[in-house]
């Protein structure tokens, strides 16, 4: 006779009975200050931003450049969201470390997965403003946002496998290689395009700051809670909602900026994506 599977369930279902509730992910973040205030610093800082592009971009008239605006500013508008879901405990979890990580057999370690989650909307809209700013065409962007989604989603199950170490680190790696592809279409393809539709200058700064403060994320993730452990869940934290602010908010300032002062010559820009009228697309 066949065994019912339930047989073998008590332990699984006791695993997941331990699982903690919402509530007490967010009794852990609030008893955690650096992880609180690190989720906090980022909700006031997007809804500033969010009023400040909004403002910003009141007289902004050409359809690229409105299409560059909206993507600016869907950056403070997911991290708004993606933020409270991480202070509410909504978005955090708990994980039990496998053998082999630094973390293991210390108990739950708590795991804001939301941030992986989010970071799938907010870095494709970053990309479509650079790229719409370097007046790329649609296959380097497509190359460029698919991309950078693998990253995301690879960075998330890196962060969520908890069957073996080996295996965390393999989604790491792949989630690098995407990386790669990414920091590829930015130092390599688009440069040439903004030098054509001449918005070379700005493209030229925050392409820099883009691919100096981005690879700082992998390096966080090997070195914080996630990899090797060597910061807290406190200071990995403090660690990412820093590079967001810069990553997110002051890119964000100044691309938006540039683009209301010189809105002319985003509108003269002959590529494909974003024109106004049906001729140009
Ligand atoms: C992870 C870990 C796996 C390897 C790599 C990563 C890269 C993450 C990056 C995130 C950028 C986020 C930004 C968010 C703004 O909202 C997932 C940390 C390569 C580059 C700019």
């Amino acid at each position: 006779m066949i065994e019912p599977a339930t047989a073998e369930i008590p332990t699984a279902a006791q695993t997941v009975l331990e699982l903690q509730t919402q509530g007490d992910a967010l009794t852990e973040i609030q008893n955690n200050d650096l992880l609180y205030s690190s989720f906090w610093a980022n909700i006031a800082l997007a809804g500033v931003a969010i009023l400040l592009f909004v403002y910003m971009g009141r007289d902004v008239e050409d359809s690229r450049a409105k299409l560059i605006w909206v993507a600016t500013l869907l950056v403070p508008l997911v991290s708004i969201s993606s933020y409270i879901g991480l202070a509410s405990g909504l978005t955090v979890g708990f994980l039990e470390m496998p053998s082999g990580h630094a973390l293991a057999g210390e108990g739950q370690i708590l795991s804001p997965w939301g941030r992986y989650l989010t970071w799938t909307f907010s870095t494709p809209a970053i990309l479509a403003a650079l790229g719409l700013l370097a007046g790329t065409d649609f296959t380097k962007l497509f190359t460029a946002i698919t991309m950078d989604i693998a990253m995301c989603i690879t960075g998330l199950a890196a962060a969520l496998t908890n069957s073996s170490v080996l295996y965390r680190w393999l989604f790491y790696g792949v989630s690098c290689a995407f990386f790669l592809a990414v920091v590829y279409v930015l130092l390599f393809e688009w440069p040439d395009d903004a030098r054509a539709a001449g918005t070379d200058e700005i493209f030229g700064t925050l392409k820099n700051l883009t691919v100096v403060l981005w690879f700082g994320y992998p390096v966080l993730w090997a070195l914080g809670s996630e990899g090797l452990a060597i910061l807290s869940v406190g200071a990995t934290s403090w660690g990412y909602s820093g590079l967001d602010i810069l990553a997110k908010y002051v890119f964000a300032f100044l691309l938006l900026r540039w683009v209301a002062n010189n809105e002319s010559v985003v509108a003269s820009n002959q590529a494909v994506i974003g024109g106004g009228s049906s001729a140009d697309d």
